[in-house]
């Protein structure tokens, strides 16, 4: 009896062992190695199999063997054992020098980036090897991987012959983490570095981070906010840090750090920052000998001065050079390197000036610095020219500097792009600018030719799956694959993720890629077309709309809508001038309204609503029914998804699927936000009729109410008829009769989920409870209104004329279970 409950004790702990390993939480992102269960792809890597060697013993080649030997018993149920010498060897691991010497047969081209690789095949004693021989380790380490990816996606590996070397040699990614964990435009929980002023003690994840980082080429990690905390680089935080470079070192990825640029100041002090003063040259010299003493593989810093607020050089009159190379020449001798932040600008402007442009900052800030830059400064420079927008034209600023090395910032965590609750695949949006040619010189010059280093504002979280949204690991992949190569496609870097992430079934691989490749188009259709801004609050949260947020306040995020016309006039000849910053062709292009692509029209020109695009359409017909096909194509991703049911594992199928409906909901909200203000500003009805008429919605404010007391929404936009219905206390019941026809019918209830409280509903049809739910979401407000707007369907309700439908509502705390509208919508 003893006996047998001790079996079934290890029984169920093998169990539970075997579904943690296989727990489909996202965790493992695209490196979760399938087993490839089809006989006949197998065959394929039959002849990987016996031993590998690995021709040095450092932490990133042998981290190279162990991911190859845990891919391969995971994908192959094989393992691999271990050898140094490649006699015999299945895999032969090791940088070139190494390779040529041990294995004379193999014929390796030649490679000359750092970081490249080369995979082919060789013989080796009685049998043909497989060869990683990478330039240096990291090379070996991207080499393995890139092998690993072949299997997972089931290529052949027969005529392996692939010489890869990256574009840029400085792929990083930035993490906006503050000290006491929390993350600066972080959506997926707390930071996995720091905790209450320190670094945490469990690195797990940090490790588990650098290895996916690895696996797409990302050499590089700033792990705090660039609106830095002097104390990071404090002689008493140095050991820490170094614990996080210990686990991020087998994976070739160099720890960096952004500095606070009054940090001579705030803890050196000092009295002054001022980076032509002697005693600040030697405080930072200071600091970086301290540091690459504890780390010497230090990557280096991140400065981001005079901005928002940031102290920099102006307090002392000197320029961006002057500060950038006084901490570039600390970090130097160390062959360190500075990125120099290129987003800066005043955000403090006059809005009534309608010569002020907050897209001309950059170019204007650094336009007569260029050359003047030390040759390890590398400015760092955001895709557009305001601010990580739903569509922007590329930054002038790429073109204008000829003599300064430049890297490319792009935004992985979707702060202006829904937050992680929404799909957006980035990279067709990515590959916009950098394919975009600025044509400098009269030569093509596509900005992809123009930077040295790619940097991605990252974000992770504790969240499991890294960002909160499974799809949204497939922005973290696209950024190391484009890093590495800018001319991979984005369908390619879809498909593979796709298929390394969910597997091999076809009908699911094409419905995520559908999704992934529409996915930011859709969202520009329900935000913000023409490029006119993605139309958010921009002043806190940056996630809902907020029409008129950016307006009227010295952001500059302007979109310039009044009772005629809408857009920025940027051309030379009666706006800012922002158009005569892109060398003449490209200028020539945007000065003129009719060549001036229309997505990008409202950013370069202001134009009457009425002004007819290339489409035939007016501009304001267009907002309109951009506006509902966005929310429509929302609805048709939630809608695919639901396709999926049984193809893949439950898990990722269910919080995809809540994420998906969500959004869908919240489309909704963008469009009937928009839609209607546009419509009260424009006074242009809506040629379709949609806008302002919703046949199936009882407004809550209209409904029969006991105890619940109507309220104003602010913005009036973000609530359908301005209204809502709040509970101030107790329990409160809003009732309707349902008139139609009898049939099957989906009821939406339209209810405000701030953060400050859980309310509780109930909807009943007659005496009978149909749904139940608690508003315990986290959206960035505790107001009811765009951000908090969230809708709740319940699908498929017998309802026949006469029925009483009834809303039970009770607060909590601050949130008053605040409910805007009933749509009741009959089944297809
Ligand atoms: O997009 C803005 C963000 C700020 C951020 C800043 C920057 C880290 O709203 O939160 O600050 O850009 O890039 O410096």
């Amino acid at each position: 009896m003893q006996r047998m409950s001790r079996i079934c004790s290890l029984a169920v702990a093998l169990l539970l062992v075997a579904s943690a390993v296989w727990a489909e939480d996202g965790a493992a992102g695209w490196l979760r190695y399938e087993r490839i269960a089809d006989a006949a792809v197998r065959q394929r890597y039959d002849f990987v199999a016996g031993s590998i060697a690995a021709l040095d013993s450092s932490a990133v080649v042998s981290s190279a063997r162990d991911e190859l030997i845990r891919g391969i018993r995971s994908m192959l149920d094989r393992t691999l054992t271990t050898t140094t010498t490649p006699a015999d060897g299945a895999i032969v691991l090791g940088t070139v020098d190494e390779v040529r010497r041990a294995l004379p047969a193999a014929v390796i081209p030649a490679l000359d980036k750092r970081n490249g690789y080369w995979l082919g095949t060789a013989s080796s004693g009685k049998r043909r090897a497989i060869v990683v021989a990478g330039l240096d380790a990291n090379g070996v380490l991207y080499g393995a991987f890139a092998l690993l990816r072949h299997v997972a996606l089931h290529d052949s590996i027969d005529s392996l012959n692939e010489r890869q070397q990256p574009a840029a040699p400085l792929r990083w990614t930035n993490e906006w983490n503050n000290l006491d964990g929390s993350i600066e435009r972080g959506y997926a929980g707390p930071s996995i570095f720091f905790e209450a002023g320190h670094v945490v003690t469990d690195l797990a994840r940090a490790r588990e981070y650098a290895r996916l980082l690895a696996s797409v080429g990302v050499n590089g990690c700033a792990v705090n906010n660039v609106n830095a905390d002097a104390r990071a680089i404090a002689p008493d935080f140095i050991p820490q840090l170094a614990r996080i470079a210990d686990v991020f070192r087998p994976w070739g990825v160099s720890l960096a750090l952004s500095i606070d640029f009054s940090s001579p100041m705030k803890i050196g002090g000092l009295d002054t920052f001022d980076p032509l003063d002697a005693r600040v040259a030697a405080f930072w010299k200071a600091r970086a000998d301290d540091i690459y003493r504890a780390i010497p593989d230090f990557g280096g810093f991140v400065l981001k001065a005079d901005s928002e607020g940031r102290l920099g050089p102006s307090a002392y009159g000197r320029t961006h050079a002057d500060a950038a190379n006084v901490v570039a020449r600390a970090v130097a001798p160390h062959r360190g390197v500075l990125f120099y932040r290129g987003f800066v600008y005043d955000h403090l402007m006059d809005w009534r000036n309608p010569k002020n442009d907050r897209a001309r900052a950059a170019v204007d800030n650094f336009k007569d610095l260029d050359g003047k830059f030390d040759a390890n400064v590398i400015l760092q420079i955001k895709n557009g020219p305001i601010d990580f927008q739903v569509r922007e034209p590329a930054s002038p600023l790429f073109a204008t500097l000829e003599h300064t090395t430049e890297a490319i910032e792009l935004q992985i965590t979707q702060e202006y792009l829904g937050q992680q609750r929404h799909v957006v695949f980035l990279p067709p949006m990515w590959k916009e600018t950098l394919d975009f040619d600025m044509q400098r010189g009269n030569q093509p010059a596509p900005v992809k030719s123009l930077v040295s280093g790619y940097v991605g504002v990252s974000n992770v979280g504790r969240a499991v799956n890294w960002f909160g949204h499974d799809l949204a690991m497939a922005n973290l992949y696209g950024f190391g694959r484009l890093a590495w190569n800018p001319d991979n496609t984005s369908a390619q870097i879809a498909r593979e993720w796709t298929a390394q992430t969910f597997g091999h079934d076809p009908r699911v691989d094409e419905v995520v890629d559908d999704i992934l490749l529409n996915s930011w188009r859709a969202y520009e259709r329900y935000t913000g077309n023409l490029g006119i801004g993605t139309l958010t609050d921009i002043i806190r949260a940056h996630y809902g709309p907020g029409i008129e947020s950016s307006e009227r306040n010295g952001w500059g995020q302007w979109h310039r809508a009044d009772g005629r016309g809408v857009g920025m006039d940027r051309t030379s000849a009666t706006g800012t001038g922002f158009t005569a910053q892109y060398p003449p062709k490209v200028a020539a292009m945007f000065e003129s309204l009719e060549r001036t692509p229309d997505e990008l029209l409202l950013f370069m020109h202001h134009v009457p609503y009425t002004h007819v695009l290339k489409s035939g359409d007016t501009v304001i017909q267009h907002i309109y029914d951009e506006h509902y096909r966005g929310a429509e194509d929302a609805a048709g991703f939630a809608e695919r998804w639901r396709g999926l049911d049984g193809l893949i594992d439950r898990e990722r199928y269910s919080s995809v699927l809540a994420k998906l409906e969500y959004q869908a909901g919240h489309a909704i909200v963008w469009r009937d936000a928009v839609t209607n203000w546009f419509r009260w500003i424009s006074g242009i009805p809506d040629a379709r009729g949609r806008v302002g008429r919703y046949p199936n919605r009882v407004e809550a404010e209209s409904m029969r109410l006991d105890r619940f007391a109507v309220e104003a929404i602010t913005p009036w936009e973000t609530a359908s008829g301005a209204q809502a219905i709040r509970c101030p206390s107790g329990t409160c019941t809003a009732t309707t009769t349902f008139s139609g026809a009898p049939g099957a019918y989906d009821i939406v209830v339209q209810y405000f989920d701030e953060n400050d409280g859980a309310s509780k509903f109930t909807l009943s049809v007659g005496t009978r409870q149909i749904d139940t739910w608690v508003a315990n979401d986290i959206f960035p407000s505790r107001e009811p209104n765009g951000h908090t707007s969230t809708r709740r369907v319940v699908r498929n309700v017998q309802l026949k004329a006469g029925d009483v439908l009834k809303i039970e509502a009770s607060p909590d705390r601050e949130e008053f279970a605040v409910v805007d509208y009933v749509e009741i919508v009959s089944r297809p």
